[in-house]
């Protein structure tokens, strides 16, 4: 069962990605098995991208860890007869894996700072020809740092400007050459994989362990608090401020029309803690009764503004409203770097059927699903973030350090 085993090699964060895979792969490891039998890397993709766009694996955090999982079986099953041929196998991957939650900017991010990695190993001069937002001086500049390359939302830009490729992945920097002195080989590469993953998932899991010890200590003594939706991030936080003996109770809403409120409610409950489980709607009579509003984050925009599961901008509004303070809990990876450049983020809607059948509504009635919904910047007390707790103001500084653009 490799997929679920690469997640169980890192034990803490095993608990919230190993989970989600569980679900999806079963304990009984059937399907994994079935994977180790003969390593297929189009089976590893496929029942990945499906688990991820079924909401079976579900949260930005649990996304980007299966994905990262996902990308170092393809890597380590590889049969590609050269090093150019197996970066070919991992864009195409990343490319399948990118696209499944337009929403996932952590996704995206996740899976860029892994490519950029091969790249380095890979090419000499993928700074000219670079992957970059949008043809600028400024960006080619940037893109030639590597991080910096990882984290843009890229896009082939040739010479004269002109896109060549979708937004996402799907070509590699068409101008970049080869190393010729490195010889890379094809196993030295996967092992760079291998050991770029294990890092990625040791940096995730110092990342919640950060996150939760900031964010327990803004959580008042004796507090109740509203949250929304699961964030794996949220319930690490509730949980270090319970055993610190903070915390006095919650209220999950439900979350539709998918429910993921039930989990969070679920994972409260199991750890000790006073949960109360209450309708989307029944937000505005119970937020009076608490003393701050918690929720994650998808992605969040160099103004500030949070994305994050419908309902959550509602939520804030009446939160400013009943002064609530309202916090969201987000590594800087949620950060969308396109919106840097004035590009919004593309607000997924799913399948009408999870709202109502035509069975249930009768003939002509329209259904849209939108999955998230925006919530602007002055409706949020603060950002719980890796490397504090900032206001939306202030993320911006954090996330252009951290993805290295701080020039562009
Ligand atoms: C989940 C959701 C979560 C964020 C943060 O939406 O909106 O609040 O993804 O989660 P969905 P985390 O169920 O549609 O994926 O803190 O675990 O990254």
């Amino acid at each position: 069962m490799k997929l679920l085993k690469y997640i169980k090699t890192e034990k803490k964060y095993a608990t919230m990605a190993g989970k989600a895979l569980a679900a999806r792969f079963g304990t009984s490891g059937k399907e994994g098995s079935q994977l180790e039998k003969n390593g297929s890397q189009s089976l590893v993709l496929e029942e990945t991208c499906a688990a991820i766009r079924s909401l079976k694996i579900q949260g930005a955090r649990n996304i980007a860890l299966a994905a990262i999982g996902a990308m170092d079986l393809v890597a380590s099953t590889s049969t590609a007869g050269s090093s150019a041929a197996f970066y070919g196998q991992l864009v195409e991957a990343a490319d399948a894996l990118a696209s499944t939650r337009p929403t996932e900017p952590m996704l995206r991010n996740s899976i860029r700072y892994l490519l950029a990695k091969v790249e380095k190993k890979l090419y000499m001069n993928v700074a000219k020809g670079a992957w970059v937002a949008r043809p600028s001086a400024a960006l080619e500049k940037q893109a030639s740092r590597d991080k910096s390359r990882a984290l843009l939302h890229m896009k082939w830009i040739d010479g004269a400007g002109k896109s060549k490729s979708r937004v996402g992945f799907g070509a590699k920097p068409q101008k970049a050459r080869m190393r010729k002195g490195s010889r890379q080989s094809v196993s030295s590469l996967k092992n760079l994989v291998k050991a770029e993953c294990k890092a990625f998932a040791r940096n995730m899991e110092a990342s919640i362990e950060a996150i939760s010890q900031f964010g327990a200590a803004q959580v008042p003594n004796g507090a109740t608090v509203l949250v929304h939706c699961h964030s794996s991030t949220v319930v690490g936080i509730l949980k270090k401020a319970f055993q610190a003996g903070r915390l006095n109770a919650v209220y999950c809403t439900e979350t539709r029309p998918k429910y993921q409120g039930r989990i969070t409610a679920r994972e409260l409950a199991q750890a000790g803690i006073d949960t109360t489980l209450i309708v989307d709607s029944a937000v505005a009579t119970f937020l009076p009764k608490c003393n701050m509003v918690l929720v994650g984050a998808d992605a969040i925009t160099s103004a500030g503004d949070l994305v994050n599961k419908i309902g959550t901008a509602g939520i804030a509004r009446l939160a400013s409203m009943e002064d609530v303070p309202f916090y969201s809990a987000a590594e800087l990876y949620k950060f969308e770097p396109i919106t840097v450049w004035g590009k919004s983020i593309e607000i997924e809607e799913r399948d009408i059927g999870e709202v109502a059948g035509a069975q249930e509504t009768g003939k002509g009635v329209k259904i849209r699903n939108p999955a998230f919904d925006i919530t602007g910047a002055k409706y949020i007390h603060a950002y719980i973030t890796e490397k504090g707790v900032v206001p939306p103001a202030s993320l911006i500084t954090l996330a252009l350090e951290e993805f290295n653009l701080s020039g562009a």
